[in-house]
């Protein structure tokens, strides 16, 4: 049985490729939403909506686990989703503010993610949390999942946005965290522009330990040793689409 991964668009390779490194035997089947990408500037509802039918069709498709590999999606729906489907464990991504809090004390962390990440009650409660051990900034950059769903990832555009964006926190900040599963495939760009003392996080790592911890807790892991297959699915059904999730999931 598959496992399926899921995202607004392409972003959530990022993490589909954290989990084949932690799960070589396991298939997956990866959907990207990218017609109706961006999801971090829609309300909860319709990422909801949007979310419900991808978690149906991958149960259809005989799914036995599915990450959410989106910050967004995870925020707006995962609480319900998983009551509504007990029968498969769901896992979902956050922006890893841990790791980059407790690596420092008194640090100054940056989250960047989407707007609707940034302004859902999960992240406030996740920023509550951790408040009092840091100096923790946020910055809505809805136009880097633009550019990743182009496959921009180091055009001298996307790096003048980046620096627009950034400038305010170039020398201020110890740690960034990559709270949107788009980012990290702009990580380079990022890291030319805020320095090599910043350090950057993402969820994706998480994520997949998370999955792989289910997998064995539900007894749902493969056994034998055979190399897993990777299909990927887009709601942009075209050849260029496919080439792009292709693409990213190399680099
Ligand atoms: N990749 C999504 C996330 O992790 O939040 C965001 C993409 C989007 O649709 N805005």
């Amino acid at each position: 049985r598959p496992i399926g991964v899921f995202d607004s668009g392409v972003g959530g390779i990022s993490v589909l490729k954290e989990a084949v490194k932690l799960l070589p035997n396991e298939d997956f089947i990866f959907f990207g939403d990218s017609k109706n990408a961006p999801y971090g500037v829609k309300s909860v509802e319709q990422v909801y909506q949007l979310s419900k039918k991808i978690v149906t069709d991958f149960i259809a498709q005989d799914a036995k686990a599915i990450v959410i590999a989106c910050n967004t999606a995870t925020s707006a729906a995962a609480k319900r989703l998983r009551s509504e489907h007990p029968e498969v464990p769901i896992i979902g991504l956050e922006p890893a503010l841990k790791p980059a809090v407790l690596a420092k004390e008194n640090s100054h962390v940056l989250v960047m993610a989407t707007p609707l990440t940034l302004k859902e009650q999960k992240f406030a409660d996740l920023m509550k949390r951790f408040e009092s051990q840091a100096k923790i900034s946020k910055l809505p950059a809805p136009d880097l999942v633009e550019y990743v769903e182009k496959g921009e990832v180091a055009s001298p555009k996307l790096k003048k946005y980046l620096r627009s964006i950034l400038a305010p926190y170039i020398g201020q900040i110890d740690s960034l965290v990559l709270g949107c599963t788009h980012f990290p495939f702009a990580a380079p760009a990022i890291a030319e522009i805020v320095g090599p003392e910043v350090t950057l996080y993402d969820g994706g790592e998480g994520a997949a330990r998370e999955l792989r911890h289910l997998l064995v807790k539900n007894q749902l892991s493969r056994t034998d040793k055979r190399q897993g297959k990777v299909t990927f699915k887009n709601s942009i059904n075209t050849e260029a689409e496919l080439n792009l999730c292709r693409t990213l999931f190399s680099l």
